[in-house]
């Protein structure tokens, strides 16, 4: 597994993180800036450094990423008021860290268009 990042060091624990769902391929944890009542990141175990470096072969992982975090939008009691899902991608995008990740945001009304 690559080190690049600070989501790499969450995957092995070697930071601490507010962990709320695990599986063999992804890892869900709460962001550490939260911008809404609940904020969550859900990231593949795999190194992958954004949306915008995935390959066909990651679709089945990227389709997972998807599933998981409707599921813990459920979990978290979201799915009736309703959420958003973020994946920010480069420099433009506002991507901060080079290791893919979805935000799921919830816990009060969003803005559009987003800033
Ligand atoms: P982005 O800007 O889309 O790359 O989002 C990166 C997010 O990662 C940002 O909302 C803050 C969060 N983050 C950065 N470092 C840490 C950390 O060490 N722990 C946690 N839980 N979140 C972090």
């Amino acid at each position: 597994m690559s080190e690049k990042t600070i989501f790499s060091k969450i995957i092995r624990r070697e930071i601490p993180a507010d962990i709320v769902y695990e599986d063999d391929n992804c890892l869900a944890f709460r962001d550490i800036q939260p911008q809404a009542p609940t904020h969550i990141l859900i990231i593949p175990k795999e190194v992958v450094a954004g949306v915008q470096h995935a390959t066909p072969d990651h679709g089945p992982l990227l389709g997972h990423l998807l599933l998981k975090a409707s599921q813990i939008a459920a979990e978290q009691g979201l799915a009736a008021a309703g959420y958003r899902l973020v994946i920010n991608a480069g420099d433009d995008g506002g991507q901060t860290v080079a290791h893919l990740h979805v935000h799921l945001l919830g816990g009060r009304p969003m803005q559009w268009p987003p800033g």
